[in-house]
């Protein structure tokens, strides 16, 4: 009794709190500070606690219990100290400080972790990178980092740290290629990133950049794979939300001419950037002059529009340059300008129903001509044949055996703006791969040896509607989670045989199950979903009926919370399913899913695309597209899988290091520590399991050297003056403990979970204990 343990807390995570009664199934507990309320709470909510106030760890593991309290608490008050980084084993924590912390990153930091072992320094994001650097040499192997998290938890700042380390100059001339491989980043964040609600400045598509080195280990070049853009942003930003910086950039920053040739005025004139956060329209920088609290601001309160404006001409001037560093010619950069520029005119064109067809088709508003013929002319196609494939669809008739009759079909109004916004999307998208590919071209490699791959991709998501995206996302996050685990087990496999241990192999439960569900070639969610798309008239309710069919005795499928409570269910417009992923369960929304795993145009504007004499447009629209421009459905989560599936074999064969980033709280500022939203985030990045992983191992581990110094002062003088080994031997083979509680290895001692405490209050909490210990260990050691 009178413990002092962790408590959990809704708000908090855990809190301190002393046992006052043990009770059958739990406790009875008092927190120790007096704001929190008295409370029973089954054991599975009580954790021990390391009584060291304010004592912080490098590495958790160096920890006395090994659990989610004590390692919720260990980050925060590292946190608390500016100590954003920390270690459980190899993996490193990384806490977003929302703000500058001064010279962590200068490049005499890159220059102090060159060449340092895994903790000879504090944790850092440069001692991972200068890790995957040496074991590539070492052993021979490529190397990857999995940087995740969730949006705003810090990602891309690491990954961007990451590369900064990787590129500096590993030779002795400074490098044009590593300057282009540096370059990419402002260019994909220009076209790929946007501010949403969580984040300023966040991804919204995943990437794999690897550096490639020659044999001596110098970078040879570069190459980057990159994952699921949201596509519909470029044509619906949520309310609160932006579309792609580039838009803002363009028409903030670029020069008055090229606006003018554009017929770029300001993003309230077009539907596709008119949104509550629009009428500044700046991109919120993340590295440059505004300062992190400004940055995390909203931006529709910020200050006078000028210096934003300035921001976003600095902005521009920058992407250009990179574009151009990139081996982008001026006629290059003008093309992908205009074309982004078109995409917005595009967005303007609007219809109406069409008083004159009987058959209920729509037509142009005629006011809207003039967007009509911008977007046609920067896309360089024809205005009116534009025009007639948006407001009506060629189909083969194949009425009385006629096959191959062509008739025109009108479209509704809500179908013409699909068709619109379907164009809008795929030149975007397409845009987005060429860019991509552009920077790859400029980064070529021809006698790479090796590389270091970074992957900065979305973490597990779940929100009020989770619709196709939060499932790829999710999808991924389950294969991530199952090599994870993996990596891990192994490691900690490794390090017990590299000791000497001669422990049995620990087993795990594994998550293969939930990826079958979703993956699985016959009967997988995917697979369902391109059946339903190929039927006829595909229907979103006929698909998740199908999916429920198909897994009736699967319990990580159910059906949605709210359907839960309908005795006689029909499948409404909110439902769908729900999966209980390893993070927890989701419902998915599958209104959209077809729609939103669709990549293809309808075939009357495709061909007028391709038609383009715009050379881009033309390269946009060519090979994948030329191919696509027969079939009425591309599968977007069939590529996905696809990609997904060469990934993780990537992953297999290289070494691997694992960076989990925590955002500290919602509101994007500095110091201030949301204890249950990072235990989350501890959660949905497998960090939880890692500790349950090694719960059947031994987690506390200790050397032999800690160990003693730990209790030199509780000795007698002659005892004092032992080697440490020997003393930690004598030590523990005198207490009682059981021999399965602690293993010996070659540099350390290892304790199963709790065992080390344990040991510890025997050693300390009587000096009656202490006294017959003593006696003990001189006694084994005659
Ligand atoms: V998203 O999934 O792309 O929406 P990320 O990539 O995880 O997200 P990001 O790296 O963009 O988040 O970080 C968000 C913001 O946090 C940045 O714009 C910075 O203002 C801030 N940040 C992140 N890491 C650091 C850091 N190490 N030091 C200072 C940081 N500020
Ligand atoms: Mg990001």
């Amino acid at each position: 009794m009178d413990e002092i343990v962790w408590a959990r807390d809704s708000s908090e995570g855990f809190i301190l709190s002393r046992i006052t009664e043990i009770l059958d199934d739990g406790a009875e507990v008092i927190p120790l500070e007096s704001k929190y309320q008295k409370r029973t709470l089954p054991f599975s909510d009580i954790f021990r606690a390391n009584v060291e106030k304010d004592r912080d760890y490098d590495d958790n593991c160096e920890m006395m219990f090994l659990n989610e309290a004590s390692l919720l608490n260990n980050i925060r008050t590292r946190y608390y100290k500016n100590k954003i980084y920390t270690y459980v084993a190899n993996i490193l924590i990384a806490v977003n400080p929302y703000s500058e912390i001064p010279s962590l990153y200068s490049p005499e930091m890159i220059r102090n972790y060159k060449g340092k072992s895994l903790g000879q320094l504090p944790p850092h994001v440069f001692a991972i990178a200068d890790k995957a650097y040496r074991d590539m040499q070492v052993l021979k192997q490529s190397q990857s980092i999995i940087v995740s998290g969730e949006s705003g938890a810090g990602k891309t700042e690491s990954t961007k740290h990451l590369l900064k380390f990787l590129c500096h100059n590993w030779g002795e001339e400074s490098g044009l290629l590593e300057q282009k491989i540096l370059d990419a980043n402002p260019v994909l964040e220009a076209f790929g990133n946007a501010k949403t609600t969580r984040n300023n400045n966040s991804s919204r598509f995943g990437k794999f950049i690897e550096v490639h080195f020659d044999k001596s280990f110098k970078v040879c070049g570069g190459h980057i794979s990159h994952y699921l853009l949201e596509k519909s942003r470029v044509c619906s930003p949520d309310g609160d939300e932006r579309n792609y910086h580039i838009f803002y950039m363009l028409m903030a920053g670029a020069p008055e001419k090229l606006r003018q040739k554009l017929g770029l005025t300001k993003p309230d004139d077009f539907n596709y950037l008119k949104s509550a956060c629009t009428r500044y329209f700046t991109k919120p920088s993340s590295e440059k002059k505004l300062s992190p609290s400004q940055k995390s601001e909203d931006h529709t309160k910020q200050g006078p529009l000028k210096d934003i404006l300035l921001d976003d001409v600095e902005d521009f001037n920058d992407l250009d340059q990179a574009l151009s560093r990139l081996g982008l010619t001026d006629a290059e950069r003008l093309q992908i300008y205009a074309t982004v520029a078109a995409v917005l005119h595009l967005g303007n064109v609007a219809f109406e129903d069409n008083p004159d067809d009987s058959r209920g088709g729509c037509r142009m508003i005629p006011s809207k001509e003039r967007s009509l013929i911008t977007a046609s002319t920067l896309l360089d196609i024809d205005p009116s044949e534009l025009k007639q494939a948006l407001v009506s669809r060629v189909m083969q008739s194949s009425r009385g055996g006629m096959k191959g009759t062509v008739i025109m079909v009108p479209l509704k109004v809500y179908e013409a703006n699909n068709a619109r916004d379907a164009l809008a999307k795929a030149i975007y998208s397409n845009l987005f791969d060429y860019i991509v590919n552009k920077i790859n071209r400029s980064i070529p490699f021809q006698a790479s040896s090796y590389y270091i791959g970074v992957l900065d991709i979305a973490g597990f998501e779940f929100f009020t509607v989770n619709s196709f995206e939060q499932f790829c996302i999710n999808y991924c996050n389950e294969k991530l989670q199952q090599f994870f685990n993996e990596r891990i087990l192994k490691y900690e496999q490794e390090l017990y045989k590299k000791e000497g241990l001669g422990v049995p192999e620990i087993t795990y439960v594994d998550n293969q199950g939930c990826i079958d569900l979703i993956e699985a070639k016959t009967n997988g969610i995917f697979t369902l979903l391109d059946e339903e798309s190929k039927l006829p008239k595909p229907s979103y309710t006929h698909f998740t009926g199908e999916v429920h069919k198909a897994w009736p005795s699967e319990y990580r499928i159910g059906l949605p919370r709210s359907s839960k409570l309908k005795a006689h269910r029909s499948i409404r417009d909110d439902e769908g399913f729900l999966i209980r992923h390893f993070a927890g369960a989701v419902c998915y929304q599958t209104k959209y899913f077809i729609e939103k795993n669709n990549d293809a145009l309808h075939a009357s504007l495709e061909s007028i695309i391709q038609e383009s004499k715009n050379k881009l447009i033309e390269t946009l629209f060519s090979t994948s597209m030329a191919q696509k421009g027969k079939l009425t459905f591309v599968s977007v989560g069939s590529k996905f899988k696809t990609q997904l599936g060469e990934l993780m074999e990537k992953l297999k064969s290289n070494g691997t290091n694992f960076i989990r980033c925590i955002k500290p709280n919602n509101k994007m500022v500095d110091h201030q520590f949301d204890g249950s939203l990072s235990l989350m985030q501890l959660k949905c990045s497998g960090m939880i399991s890692v500790l349950e992983l090694m719960e059947y191992g031994y987690p506390s581990r200790t050397s032999f050297a800690d160990l003693h110094s730990m209790y030199k002062e509780y000795l007698p003088k002659e005892l004092k003056q032992l080697n440490p080994k020997t003393f930690c031997e004598a030590m523990l083979h005198s207490l009682k403990l059981q021999e399965k509680d602690f293993k010996f290895g070659i540099t350390k001692v290892f304790f199963r979970p709790g065992k080390f405490a344990e040991f510890d209050r025997i050693m300390k909490s009587d000096p009656e204990n202490l006294k017959s210990v003593v006696a003990a260990i001189k006694k084994w050691l005659i």
